[in-house]
């Protein structure tokens, strides 16, 4: 089989040879890549470093790659949403994988391992706020990856299949059609250790009635949370809400790269508890995996 070709309008590579959205240049891509969803998180991952080699801003995208006690490691913010995380995943497999002076894919595969730092809701009585908790499988209530031809092989159908008949949800109403991926095995061993709660996180399109938060207008399911907190599938119950695990996930295991997801708890919605200080300590968070990524 020959190379695959991309053409210039479905790979956009910028006239300075960096990739379209994150400007980011093949040399500038390391193997280890940690995700945040705020850009202002990436200068305090970057804090870290021993060495900063590039530092690139373009949208709600800055990338910062340098080496941490000798790892070279890239740390990019994605912004909110799983939308957001088809163009970072893409972009950065492209750095990886497709050969930008020639526009074809690589004789070999480059694996990367990915670590998404970010916030979530707790959604039990042990995820109180102020818990690490690192997603061994995430539920996408995002419907990305159902756009990708390998989600059935990848996703764990009876889980889906379980979950839907939990919530009861039909024809139009909430719509997720969820799709259920597994993290990398191995990273969230390495990441989770034995210090983290390992959860099982749902992604979901938006923060407010997504997550089944009130304001003034009414939800189309207010029993969700309630559902969703009761919901138990082969001993494993869902831990947290944040907003893009799943495509994460998903993406990595269809790409060929290891993936997992940190978040820090900074409101449980059983206990109505919230914490808006939590900035000094998701620094505890970033240290820790840095350290283990
Ligand atoms: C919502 O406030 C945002 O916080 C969480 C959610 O996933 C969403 O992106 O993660 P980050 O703190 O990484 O942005
Ligand atoms: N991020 C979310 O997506 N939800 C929360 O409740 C907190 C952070």
């Amino acid at each position: 089989m020959g190379k695959r070709y991309f053409e210039e309008s479905e790979l956009i590579i910028n006239p300075d040879g960096s990739v379209f959205h994150l400007h980011v240049r093949p040399e500038d891509l390391a193997d280890k890549v940690i995700l945040v969803g705020d850009p202002g998180r990436v200068e305090l991952v970057a804090s870290h470093f021993d060495t900063k080699e590039c530092n690139i801003e373009s949208r709600e995208f800055h990338t910062i790659t340098g080496t941490y006690n000798g790892k070279r490691i890239m740390v990019t913010s994605t912004g909110i949403g799983c939308d957001n995380i088809d163009i970072v995943m893409n972009e950065i497999d492209a750095l990886a994988n497709i050969d930008f002076n020639t526009r074809t894919e690589k004789e070999k595969i480059r694996q990367l391992d990915i670590v998404r730092i970010g916030t979530c809701g707790g959604l039990q009585p042990y995820t109180p706020v102020g818990t690490f908790i690192c997603s061994e499988k995430s539920i996408g209530f995002d419907g990305l990856l159902n756009f990708y031809e390998g989600r059935n092989a990848v996703c764990d159908l009876a889980m889906e299949r379980a979950l839907l008949n939990h919530l009861g949800w039909n024809g139009n109403m909430c719509a997720p059609a969820p799709y259920i991926i597994d993290a990398d095995s191995e990273l969230v061993e390495r990441i989770a250790d034995k210090d983290m709660v390992r959860g099982v996180t749902i992604a979901c399109g938006g923060f407010f009635g997504p997550q089944g938060r009130q304001l003034r207008i009414p939800l189309t399911d207010p029993k969700q949370n309630e559902k969703i907190e009761k919901f138990e599938y082969n001993g494993l119950k869902i831990t947290n809400f944040e907003m893009e695990s799943s495509a994460l996930a998903g993406l990595a295991r269809l790409m060929g790269h290891k993936a997992t997801t940190c978040c820090m708890v900074i409101a449980n919605r059983v206990a109505k508890e919230a914490n808006t200080g939590y900035k000094n300590q998701i620094d505890d968070l970033i240290k820790i995996v840095l350290n283990r990524i």
